[in-house]
């Protein structure tokens, strides 16, 4: 199998993650650089209607995109450490933190920043700074809600790490690091801490 993916790009570290929490290694990873438009010009980004990466490619042709895709195809072959729910019910908890945290977190994240930052002229063309100024409220918004979440749980799902806090990680990380965007300064002790425990993670340091 192979997995094409980017650097620094939020969707791409949630499998990236996702495979170093399970031990997999033997998947082999070729990196496109967005800044050249690489994505745009491989065939393999066919699969979605707009170019985009993460993209696993299996060993008899086919190719998956999306994420929480992914992620789940690979936790049918390697169950354990198990991300995604042991049953039925657990399942669904744990699919609606991951969605929450996609379109509460990750959403307003990458809207803000490519709408805001000039790195990202590239692949966004409009650049609408109200808008990215209108997902950052949004973020803010969510994060305070994951700030009283967070004092009840330990994690975004319930009491253990699944698929949903490498997506609510991801988010964070990617708005910290582009948009100064840090739970602490904006109040949020909570989400610090939380964040803060999952970047003590090895998946997360690799
Ligand atoms: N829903 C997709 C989103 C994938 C996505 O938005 N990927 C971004 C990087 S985080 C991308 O490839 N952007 C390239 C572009 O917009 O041209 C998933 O979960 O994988």
């Amino acid at each position: 199998m192979k997995l094409y993916t980017a650097k620094l790009a939020p969707n791409p570290r949630r499998v990236q993650l996702f495979l170093a929490e399970k031990g997999i290694r033997d998947i082999e990873v070729v990196l496109l650089d967005f800044g050249k438009q690489e994505h745009a010009r491989s065939p393999v980004c066919e699969v979605a209607p707009t170019p985009q990466l993460p993209v696993l490619e299996l060993d008899d042709g086919r190719r998956l995109s999306e994420s929480r895709a992914i992620c789940s195809y690979l936790e049918s072959r390697h169950p354990e450490p198990n991300l995604f729910g042991r049953d039925g019910e657990e399942r669904a908890f744990i699919e609606m933190a991951d969605r929450q945290a996609e379109f509460f977190l990750l959403v307003h994240a990458m809207n803000a920043v490519r709408h805001s930052h000039p790195g990202f002229a590239s692949i966004e063309q409009p650049q609408l700074a109200d808008f990215g100024r209108t997902q950052i409220d949004k973020l803010r918004r969510s994060a305070a809600w994951y700030e009283t979440l967070l004092g009840k749980q330990a994690y975004v799902a319930g009491d253990r790490f699944t698929a949903a806090d490498i997506t609510a990680f991801c988010a964070l990380e990617f708005v910290r690091g582009l948009l100064k965007f840090v739970p602490a300064n904006e109040g949020f002790a909570n989400l610090q801490a939380y964040r803060d425990r999952i970047a003590e993670r090895p998946s997360a340091k690799a």
